[in-house]
């Protein structure tokens, strides 16, 4: 089929606009309209500008593009299929196979389709992160960048500019109301981000109408405020002034770049061009046919690539991409001569693999009754860690005194030092999480810090991240009533719960110094998971592992820390703090003759991981009387409780006071647990 386009440029633009009607309407669900509105700016973008691979979509130092108005995702297949964006092998290799084949768009929001309702991180080479909670987006793209800026420091050598890629982020009007949008645009700000531009497409609609009801903020002032360079194009289909604000963009090396693009949604549908109507629903077979029609398209065509528009991308992008791949991987084998330790760092970092003798620093800890809060033997592990885990990187949201995360003789990220590993986030935990997305889809094990309570702002972030299969570390200080003073507003009593409730979420509660070394151990080993340390303020006293069983039984989620004599009566479980108060209990219950095993249950998601049969050795079927402790709500526990099962925790939030009357106030103690025990038994 010849289609009669002005100029090739538009023709691909027009391609990319109709796939993305096309698609919407076979789905019969979708936006279409800003795929329609944004095309031109896509198309200018990646032809002109992107360093990208089609062929090597995995390259380290591809140019990033992220489309954070995930709703309009036909926007990105369409792209990825045009530009002949190849899939990738289970090592990341490009292959001969599309990412994205026509049949593939036609199946859009079907089940086990790769063109899924919103862009899915590993589903198809091309989508650089998963979106479509608006604001994420952009703040994984902040990630990118810091990721980029850090990996260029630490790595690049004179001569060898091995990390030098930008990172583009195109956003909606409600990408940028989101409050993660602008916590993530202030830390961009501060960091004088310069390889990060997000393209805002101003198009004065959401969902309800004009923008005019609810967001009238004036966009290019508010970045100037937060340290950006801003640039606007009056019109999204002026190519021209798109690649001058590029080239404004690239020549900016002081701050990031926002470009405000005006765009009009539905670009081309003669009754759905700049309405609400356009946003989130096709656009109706007539409408259709008019829209194509007036693009000079021929109307009952569906699904069409003219072949000069994949030709196009494979002139421009293609080849700009392919040499600039190829001249960086000759760079990289000479690097690995002249360079073999950083390069081998470097290789680990690429690969997503524990280095060789990542943990030669971790040194158990001594037998002291007195003991460690765990969040300070937390700080202790992750320093074993760091000089061994070139990847690890991190900081806190303005708590690091607090949460023990910097690691000794490591020097601030900062500009001006981004090769620093110690992070400061600033108050802005839900910028921070989303930041961590975007570095640890770029290679590196980052971690971020705060109190547990506040997982609260930032949890959006974390359930992406486990959606995505990244393991993200975060390091959650202040676990329980425990911290006393601060009140019920610090205190978590829910959180445990609701952490667990994230399906692939890692929740570990260690319950002695050692038991916080071997979760680290399991955390690092975990590749496709996000894990959180959830640690105590007060301290926990270092178990003798001589009389106890070994720590390292951490590693399996759960294990029998000590056992009385013979079969046991009952089952005492718990995690952290709480782990003494059942300890005790067990010494109290065997003075009185009965004999209670007490089991550690640092991770129920790693337990959940073991074979049934070492499950069942740790806590046998048989055994019916078990009491579980743990200062939070009971929520969770039954599946190992069982129906008859006791618990001893909260019911309510917590109150304000010394955390040793607290617990005594609500009832978390070892008589609590012995009496419980005793019944428990009885009912048994
Ligand atoms: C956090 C979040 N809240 C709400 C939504 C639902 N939603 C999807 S798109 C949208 C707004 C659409 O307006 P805009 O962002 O300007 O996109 P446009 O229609 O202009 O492409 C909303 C509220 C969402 N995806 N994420
Ligand atoms: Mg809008």
């Amino acid at each position: 089929m010849k289609v009669n386009s002005v100029s090739p440029q538009r023709l691909a633009i027009d391609t990319i606009r109709t796939l993305s009607m096309d698609g919407v309407q076979a789905a019969n669900s979708g936006h279409p309209g800003t795929p329609m509105a944004l095309a031109p700016v896509t198309f200018q973008l990646w032809t002109e500008n992107l360093d990208y691979d089609p062929s090597e979509p995995m390259w380290p130092n591809r140019d990033r593009f992220v489309l954070s108005c995930g709703h309009a995702s036909m926007l990105l297949y369409s792209m990825i299929h045009v530009a002949g964006i190849r899939a990738v092998d289970a090592a990341g290799k490009g292959t001969s196979k599309p990412s994205l084949t026509i049949e593939n768009l036609k199946n859009f929001r079907q089940l086990h389709s790769p063109c899924a309702g919103h862009p899915e991180y590993g589903y198809a080479a091309g989508i650089e992160t998963t979106t479509g909670p608006l604001g994420q987006g952009v703040g994984n793209a902040v990630g990118m960048a810091i990721a980029g800026k850090h990996l260029g420091a630490r790595f690049n050598k004179p001569g060898f500019d091995l990390f030098d890629y930008d990172v583009y982020a195109m956003c909606s009007d409600g990408d940028l109301m989101e409050g993660v949008a602008c916590e993530a645009a202030s830390i961009a700000g501060h960091l004088k981000l310069s390889n990060l531009c997000w393209i805002y497409d101003d198009n004065g609609i959401t969902i309800e109408g004009h923008t005019d009801l609810a967001f009238t903020e004036n966009m290019p002032e508010k970045f100037r405020g937060l340290g950006w360079h801003t640039i606007v194009v009056e019109d999204a289909n002026d190519l021209h002034a798109l690649q001058k604000a590029f080239d404004e963009f690239k020549k900016t090396n002081d701050k990031p770049t926002l470009i405000v693009v005006k765009s009009i949604i539905g670009f081309g549908s003669p009754n759905k061009a700049n309405t609400h109507g356009a946003h989130g629903a096709p656009l109706g077979e007539e409408e259709i046919k008019l829209t194509k029609a007036a693009y000079g398209w021929p109307e009952n065509e569906k699904f069409l690539v003219p072949p000069d528009v994949p030709e196009y991308f494979a002139n421009s992008m293609g080849k700009r991409g392919s040499a600039a791949q190829k001249a960086w991987s000759a760079r990289f084998a000479e690097y690995k001569t002249k360079f073999p330790k950083e390069a081998a760092e470097l290789q680990s970092i690429i690969d997503r693999k524990l280095p060789a003798g990542w943990d030669a620093g971790i040194k158990p800890f001594a037998a002291d009754p007195k003991g460690l809060a765990t969040r300070v033997s937390s700080g202790k592990v992750l320093n074993m860690l760091a000089p061994h885990l070139p990847a690890l990187i991190g900081g806190s949201a303005d708590l690091a005194p607090s949460t023990m995360t910097l690691l000794d003789g490591q020097t601030d990220f900062e500009p001006g030092n981004y090769a620093g590993r110690n992070m400061h986030f600033g108050i802005r935990e839900h910028g921070m999480a989303s930041a961590l997305n975007g570095m640890v889809l770029c290679g590196l094990r980052a971690y971020g810090a705060t109190f547990f309570v506040f997982t609260d702002y930032l949890r959006p972030s974390m359930r992406l991240a486990s959606i995505m299969h990244q393991p993200v570390l975060y390091v959650f200080t202040h676990d329980s009533i425990g911290l006393g003073e601060d009140g019920p507003t610090h205190q978590p009593v829910e959180h445990l719960a609701a952490c667990r409730a994230i399906p692939g979420l890692y929740v570990f509660r260690p319950g002695d110094a050692n038991e916080v070394t071997h979760c680290y151990i399991a955390a690092m080993k975990l590749h496709n998971h996000p894990s959180a340390m959830v640690l105590s303020r007060q301290n926990v006293p270092t178990y003798d592992r001589t009389t106890m069983n070994s720590a390292a039984g951490a590693e399996k989620g759960g294990y029998v820390l000590s056992d009385g004599k013979g079969t046991p009566q009952v089952i005492l479980m718990a995690t952290g703090t709480e782990l003494m108060l059942v300890v005790q209990a067990q010494q109290k219950l065997a003075a009185e003759g009965i004999q209670a095993r007490v089991v550690s249950m640092p991770c129920f998601e790693l337990f959940e991981d073991q074979e049934p049969a070492y499950r069942e050795s740790v806590l046998p079927k048989a055994v019916t009387a078990r009491v579980g402790c743990e200062a939070g709500i009971r929520l969770g526990w039954d599946r190992y409780l069982g129906l008859d099962g006791h618990f001893v925790g909260m019911s309510t939030f917590g109150a304000s006071a010394p955390f040793n009357q607290l617990y005594d106030h609500f009832k978390i103690t070892t008589d609590q647990i012995v009496e419980h025990a005793k019944v428990a038994i009885e009912e048994s």
